[in-house]
């Protein structure tokens, strides 16, 4: 600011002389009016150098922009290796493995356990004749599986038994209930699959059979 002030000082003392020395070469005896008004003609002049005076004054912010220059490249360098940098392997989320419902394991039913079969001996065959239909057992044919009982009640009143065998071929040794009393009864149970015939001693026309799976 003092080298600005200093050379608007010297302007202005320089166009002043100058107009002063113009007023006195152009005007002669009249010094005072044309002096007066010299410094006013000249004050535009004046302007020019208070117009030239911001050129000094952009030094100090060109300097700075040099400054800010050679700085800029320096930080473009630095920011420059960023985009460099590896790209970063996206993270595929693991898929997440659908826990499946563990299938519960249906419950058959199991078969219920041994079963007793129920056999009738009805009355009246202690006489002859229920061969023919063959009902001296009933029911005389049965099947069951291995493990069930078969139960003989005598509903005569006669007694009978219920013997492994035929009265062909005699017992068969498996099983005989001997002698079975009227409203008695004998039960047998079968472990063993087969067929099994059976018969009563006492009326050899009795027979009947169980089918053991
Ligand atoms: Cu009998």
């Amino acid at each position: 600011m003092t080298t600005v002030d200093k050379a608007a000082i010297g302007w202005s003392i320089a166009i002043v002389a100058i107009g002063v020395a113009i007023a006195f070469a152009g005007a002669g005896g009249q010094d005072l009016s044309v002096g007066t008004s010299a410094p006013q003609a000249a004050a535009p002049t004046t302007t020019t150098p208070t117009i030239e005076e911001p050129e000094a004054q952009t030094d100090p912010f060109a300097d700075l922009a040099a400054d800010v220059r050679e700085s800029a490249p320096t930080q473009e360098m630095e920011s420059e290796p960023e985009p460099v940098t590896e790209p970063v392997e996206e993270v595929m989320p693991e898929p997440v493995e659908e826990v499946m419902p563990e299938p519960v394991e249906e419950v058959m039913p199991e078969p219920a356990g041994p079963q007793t079969v129920m056999v009738d001996m009805p009355a009246g065959t202690a006489v002859p004749g229920c061969e023919e239909t063959n009902e001296c057992y009933i029911p005389a044919s049965i099947t069951i599986n291995v493990g069930d009982t078969v139960t003989w009640t005598n509903s005569d009143t006669a007694a009978h038994t219920v013997t492994g065998g035929s009265p062909a071929e005699g017992p068969s040794g498996v099983f005989d209930s001997s002698l079975v009393l009227g409203g008695a009864s004998y039960s047998f149970t079968f472990e063993e699959a087969g067929s099994y015939d059976y018969f009563c001693m006492v009326h050899p026309w009795m027979v009947g059979d169980v089918q053991v799976n």
